[in-house]
């Protein structure tokens, strides 16, 4: 049987990839691998069904900057093609950041700053290596490099965020396994409440939740084949990646008896959390969660009935250690479909029927615990070709530790002697929509009022103003929600029934932010895809991040900024629709100790896609009470 080219590496895959590149010349001894993914071919070869089944194996083989990128095909298990990339930096590996923690505790200084803090314990600090970003310290030209914040625990499962070691940062060099410099701004008091959110902590607990139980007696209502997913109409195959996390491939719907497409690819391909107090101690923070951390490399197993209730199905992924060994994350996307409330209704009061259908969706999700936080990805499909991706954040935000009595300005207060500075999480959703084919326009649809005058006597008329974005600068986009305006993805020769061109309009499910920080801010240059909620771009197989391949320690201007300089036409032309959407979080008390989940995302919703309403043949449920004629 063979292999679909996007069908997810295995075990064996990995292995066989890692092998071909130790045994070839070029390889040193003690190189780490980075990443073992499955390479992607291009549309035209997936079409042409000709692809090879490949692997691309990213190295570092030494403390520098640099790295090595190889293909591997599989089969024959020959390297294809081995590059070496000049002057980059790959994401923080996790033997480098293992090392930086019992480095740093054990370096003078280091110690002699907690002792100035009263504490002599160094087993139960908790050290939390930082991407660096990009500040301009001489020190770190050349090197690969993390900064170090310490929390104290009281005890190994102790939440330490409770007690944060103030003021207390390290530079390290993560290549050379050494402390650049050890920087003390002085302590501040040490918060003295406990944070803990176990249930023995939190006692006495409810009593009175009774039971829910989900059963689908006959087993859900897809099928799974390999990556393949079936669902109702919807068909689609799933991926992981060590950046992005789930990534969804070719989705379709069958329209009477007709596949038809919808997108190519969905996934996250880009996230930043910028912190937004200018404090010496904090406003370097931002973290690209994806690029510098990896969402598919920080998630964890889901356990059944714990994080999915339900007829589950779970897909592992097989991700490759940094010494090129394979290990899998057991259950680590979950599938299942959950009942929506209700799809569509009617109560005719003069014929005296009433006709009701539910709504459910079929959702795949997978969760990523980015230290302190955790993101849990949500992708829903709907009956009435919907789309929608729902973010959730949970987790522990980061906090500090402020004078008892003092209000900071660019934080809140959240505990006795904590506070968590206000920041932003902004995602980047990479949408490469092929509806009813790979030729697309966008067009921007809002809501205009009509002036006042003989053609509006009532003043009462607004119209659907509707923009086509022809070129990358003219689609560098902000949302509106006074204007309720949405971007439709148009193909211009594919008709409805109605003679319409068939479409799929992306709705901002709720308002949403752009960045912040000023855009020539150290992160407003390297996340310059969050300075707009929407870039539209034309297909390029390279273009798959918003902040480019490498943005650790990037000094900033790749990805988004640099494609759409450009300003290529987006006319006639196989389009790729960028999305940045997020929460700007001024952090509650209700967020302590742990966060209750916040939301972002948004919907995908056909627009003249179909000729009608296209649930009207989903069956009624319990017919002998939902589908009730009464006589007039
Ligand atoms: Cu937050």
């Amino acid at each position: 049987m063979t292999i679909h080219p996007l069908e997810m590496l295995s075990r064996d895959e990995i292995s066989r990839a890692a092998a071909a590149v130790r045994s070839d010349h070029r390889f040193t001894e003690g190189t780490t691998f980075v990443h073992v993914v499955v390479h992607e071919p291009d549309k035209a070869e997936l079409a042409g069904g000709s692809a090879l089944r490949s692997a691309e194996v990213q190295l570092v083989d030494g403390p520098g900057l640099g790295a090595i990128e190889v293909v591997v095909e599989l089969e024959k298990g020959t390297v294809t093609s081995w590059e070496h990339v000049e002057g980059v930096r790959p994401t923080l590996l996790f033997g480098e950041a293992a090392n930086a923690i019992f480095t740093t505790k054990e370096h003078p200084e280091y110690v002699a700053a907690l002792a100035k803090r009263g504490i002599t314990d160094v087993d139960n600090v908790q050290i939390d290596p930082w991407p660096a970003g990009v500040f301009g310290y001489d020190a770190e030209t050349d090197r690969r490099i993390a900064r170090c914040i310490s929390f104290l625990r009281t005890d190994p499962q102790d939440n330490g965020y409770a007690r944060p070691i103030e003021g207390l940062i390290v530079h390290f060099d993560l290549g050379r396994n050494e402390v650049i410099e050890v920087i003390d701004h002085g302590p501040v008091t040490m918060p003295t409440e406990p944070a803990r959110y176990f249930a023995a902590d939190n006692e006495p607990l409810r009593t009175d939740l009774k039971p829910i139980s989900i059963t689908q007696p006959e087993g859900p209502s897809f099928t799974v084949e390999g990556n393949l997913v079936r669902w109702q109409k919807w068909s689609l195959r799933l991926g992981f990646d060590p950046y992005e996390g789930l990534t969804l491939h070719q989705i379709t719907y069958t329209d009477a008896g007709r596949e038809r497409s919808i997108l190519h690819r969905a996934s996250i391909s880009e996230m930043v959390v910028p912190y937004g107090d200018p404090n010496e101690a904090h406003g370097w923070k931002n973290a690209f969660d994806a690029g510098e951390w990896g969402l598919g490399r920080m998630t964890q197993p889901l356990t059944l009935g714990c994080d999915c209730l339900g007829e589950i199905h779970y897909f592992d992924a097989a991700m490759a250690r940094e010494d090129g060994k394979p290990y899998v994350i057991e259950n680590a996307i979950c599938m299942h479909e959950e009942d929506y409330g209700v799809l569509w209704k009617h109560v005719d009061l003069f014929g005296g029927t009433t006709e009701v259908r539910r709504s459910r969706r079929l959702v795949i999700s997978f969760i990523s615990t980015v230290g302190n936080y955790e993101y849990g990805f949500f992708w829903y499909l709907y009956l009435d070709g919907n789309v929608q991706l729902e973010v959730k954040l949970t987790g522990i935000v980061s906090p500090m530790a402020i004078e008892p009595g003092t209000q900071p300005e660019f934080a809140n207060v959240i505990a006795p002697g904590v506070a968590a500075p206000n920041h932003q999480h902004l995602f980047s959703a990479r949408l490469d929509f092929d509806v009813d084919g790979p030729v697309n326009e966008v067009h921007e649809v809002e809501a205009e009022r009509v002036p006042a005058g003989p053609d509006n006597p009532w003043r009462n008329a607004f119209r659907a103003k509707d923009t086509r974005l022809d070129s990358e600068l003219a689609a560098r986009r902000e949302t509106n929600s006074a204007t309720s305006r949405v971007w439709r993805i148009v193909n211009p020769e594919a008709r409805n029934a109605l003679g319409q061109p068939t479409a799929y309009k992306l709705i901002p499910t709720m308002s949403t932010p752009t960045l912040l920080a000023h855009p020539d801010s150290s992160v407003g240059k390297r996340a310059g895809f969050s300075q707009h909620n929407l870039w539209v771009t034309p297909y390029r197989k390279a273009e798959r991040r918003a902040a480019g391949n490498y943005p650790n320690q990037h000094a900033g201007g790749d990805g988004l900024p640099t494609w759409t300089a450009q300003d290529r036409s987006l006319v006639d032309t196989d389009v790729v629709c960028w999305y940045t959407f997020g929460v700007t979080h001024f952090v509650r008390p209700e967020d302590w100790p742990v966060m209750p989940v916040e939301y972002a995302g948004f919907l995908l919703s056909p627009f003249g896609f179909f000729d009608r309403n296209p649930a009207l043949d989903v069956p009624p449920t319990n017919a002998d009470h939902c589908h009730e004629h009464t006589s007039p």
